[in-house]
């Protein structure tokens, strides 16, 4: 019996070496197909090794392991997705349009970095698809987040598991602790074309790009419709800094990405100086039509570390990074007539109807004038050919005209006096080339685009609420107030045009859902003009209140980063109308809350404390030093005076060193600082900033 039993364990012993072998067999072709580019097997060859494997594991089901290469699609369909908040934002990049702003960009580098040197860039082609986090920990893929807002996305763990060319498991014994790496995730036009004939032929929805397509497949709730969709990625750098070593250059790094297995875009290529990089654009701007895959312009990156750590970023936006964008597509077509659409804040914009026409894959039929003024400044008429440019996912634009279309069909477009929705007075304030329906929430226009707004996903995320359910709500007199969305019933959902029973009730869970939110989030939905999320989240962490809101002055809402004069006049002016705080109690009486918010102010460590930076900082710039400085509450000068709490030196600093000598203002170093910032953060409870 035990010699048995041995010979079981010995069995099983094999079968797992076997088992392993497979695995790393796999995984290296992976390698040497996705990184690589360069396979050494078939693809039948390929699929015997997992077809052994499958074999094997489905003898074997104890054997098998979630970084398995058989195991890409597992979990069951999801409810919904989970928030990730990004360790580190994750940032956008600057865009530039004409080689004047690539070579202001340049210029901005090399003042920063106090240099006349031609800087190193690595270029590389600014994929035209979604940004990904991928977090591994001991080597093995945890967690995948969309970018999001750049500080909270989705978790997409299990759909972008589904992606062959994303490793299940980091390729060799040294791989980091810990990595966040960022990338692109695209469909490429091959895959694009092959989905949308498919879902054609079905008669299912038909994807408007290759990146739509992307967006939407990352978005499945069930990994088993993202398994069919041909989704690819590039990654392009990292977020979390693993516990090695960071390499010195953006291009080491790309290369330490490559031999974890993770595949980059086999047209970086890193150049010095302004001029090359104009070269590279070129030859990217030529190839882009053969490319497999869209790109929408050049990424270029300082290839140096230090270099990059030095310029920091402003905003969330890299100082050491910026997207020379393709210029846009433009067509001819003719205007066949124009109306105008009322806005959320009753802005009226001209919109012309065009004969359609064919632009990437789109059939653009309307076309944005902006405004009256813009239409006096092209001279355009009804009837007119025109020149119609459509950028990515900005809404399409008349150019300018290219011939009066036979004078006796050229009609003259006119500012219309009266609302064409609710017909009140349409008002111009002088100098100012916005045209406004006066009509207020009275138009319905104007509140289908408040409610619309108040639903979308940045704001209450109430999914399933859409543009044309909100359409026949306020058509069918249902509603007339965001508030009277929390008191519809499932008959009246239900009875809606084209309402299926179940989704009527998944959009009476989701405004349950939406209940819950956050004072930010809230603020946000309201519609203030000139109030986005940046600044709603700037009020709320402010005022903490509601209450404290209400009653702000000018002066109080001007300390708020953010907000000048004009911002804080449209707050209040929002907060002066009865209707408004009506609206408000309704929304709070019907059961909308969210957490308390500490008040932080008044207690932030470097309340009353004035600093100075002067000289070059090694770690950081001083924009970021600033920064960091300014949320624990200090305030930072340019000069130094008696008043002067603190001077922070950099290298080479000069006279403002000196003064403060004089004056005998407390002087810190660059580590002196840091010390002093992170034990502030401790202390705080906040995360380093
Ligand atoms: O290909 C891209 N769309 C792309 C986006 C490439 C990059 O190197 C990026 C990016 C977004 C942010 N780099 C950053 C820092």
């Amino acid at each position: 019996m035990s010699v048995l039993l041995d010979e079981d364990k010995k069995n099983i012993e094999q079968i797992q070496k076997k088992i392993e072998t497979l695995r790393q067999q796999i995984n290296e072709h992976n390698y040497l197909y996705h990184v690589l580019d360069a396979p050494v097997i078939s693809d039948a060859e390929y699929d015997q090794l997992m077809q052994a494997l499958k074999n094997l594991e489905k003898q074997y089901p104890k054997l098998i392991t979630p970084d398995s290469p058989t195991q890409r699609v597992g979990a069951k369909p999801l409810k919904e997705f989970d928030q990730v908040t990004h360790e580190i934002p994750m940032g956008s990049l600057d865009n530039a349009f004409s080689e004047e702003e690539m070579a202001a960009f340049n210029k901005r580098v090399q003042n920063l970095l106090e240099t006349t040197e031609d800087i190193r860039y690595v270029c590389e082609p600014k994929m035209d698809g979604v940004a990904v986090s991928i977090r591994y920990e001991e080597g093995l893929l945890v967690r995948a987040a969309t970018r999001g807002d750049g500080e909270t996305g989705e978790d997409v763990t299990q759909n972008i598991r589904t992606i062959k060319m994303v490793p299940l498991r980091l390729r060799g014994k040294h791989s980091p602790k810990i990595l966040e790496v960022r990338g692109e995730v695209y469909m490429s036009k091959k895959g694009f074309a092959e989905l949308n004939k498919r879902a054609s032929e079905r008669g299912e929805k038909i994807f408007i790009n290759p990146r739509n397509a992307a967006a939407g497949s990352l978005r499945q709730l069930d990994p088993n419709i993202t398994k069919h969709r041909p989704l690819s990625i590039y990654f392009y750098g990292i977020g979390t800094k693993p516990n090695a070593e960071i390499p010195d250059t953006q291009t080491e790094l790309l290369n330490a990405l490559k031999n974890w297995g993770l595949p980059v875009c086999p047209y970086v290529k890193a150049v010095k100086g302004l001029v090359a990089c104009f070269d590279y654009y070129q030859s990217m701007a030529e190839k882009r039509k053969q490319l497999p895959y869209e790109i929408d312009g050049v990424v270029f990156k300082v290839d140096s570390q230090k270099y990059q750590t030095q310029l920091g970023a402003v905003s969330k936006r890299p100082r050491w990074a910026i997207a020379y964008k393709f210029p846009a597509e433009e067509v001819e077509t003719i205007i066949e007539s124009v109306e105008f659409q009322v806005g959320r804040t009753g802005a009226l914009t001209p919109v012309a109807r065009l004969q359609p026409v064919f632009v990437h894959g789109v059939t653009i039929s309307n076309a944005t004038l902006h405004n009256m003024d813009e239409i006096h400044r092209k001279k355009v008429h009804i009837g007119d050919r025109v020149i119609v440019r459509r950028a990515g996912d900005v809404i399409p634009e008349v150019v300018r005209v290219i011939e009066h279309h036979g004078s006796k069909d050229i009609k003259e477009i006119h500012l219309p006096t009266h609302c064409p929705i609710c017909h009140s007075k349409v008002e111009q304030i002088e100098g100012e080339a916005v045209a406004r329906c006066s009509g207020g929430l009275f138009c319905p226009a104007q509140r289908k685009e408040a409610m619309k707004h108040f639903a979308s996903r940045r704001a209450m995320d109430v999914e399933g609420l859409g543009d044309k359910i909100i359409d026949q709500l306020v058509d069918t007199e249902l509603v007339h107030s965001v508030a009277d969305l929390y008191s519809l019933t499932l008959t009246q959902l239900a009875n809606l045009d084209r309402m299926a029973d179940k989704s009527a009730q998944n959009i009476l869970d989701a405004l349950q859902k939406s209940k819950k939110t956050t004072l930010a989030r809230f603020l946000f939905s309201l519609g203030i003009r000139e109030v986005g999320e940046a600044t709603a989240k700037q009020l709320a962490n402010h005022f903490c209140e509601l209450p404290s809101l209400f009653s702000a002055t000018e002066e109080s809402l001007r300390t708020v980063p953010d907000v000048g004069p004009v911002v804080a006049g449209h707050i209040i002016a929002f907060f002066a109308e009865k209707h408004n705080h009506k609206i408000i109690e309704q929304l709070i009486a019907a059961g909308i809350h969210w957490p308390k918010i500490e008040k932080k102010s008044h207690d932030l460590p470097l309340i009353g404390k004035t600093f100075v930076l002067t000289g070059t900082l090694q770690k950081m710039s001083r924009e970021e030093a600033k920064e960091k400085l300014e949320n624990l509450g200090a305030k930072v000068a340019g000069s130094v005076s008696a008043k002067t709490s603190y001077v922070v030196v950099g290298e080479d600093a000069g006279s403002k060193l000196l003064k403060a000598k004089e004056l005998g203002v407390e002087i810190l170093d660059e580590e002196q600082f840091l010390e002093l910032v992170k034990l502030l953060c401790i202390k705080n409870k906040k995360t380093l900033v």
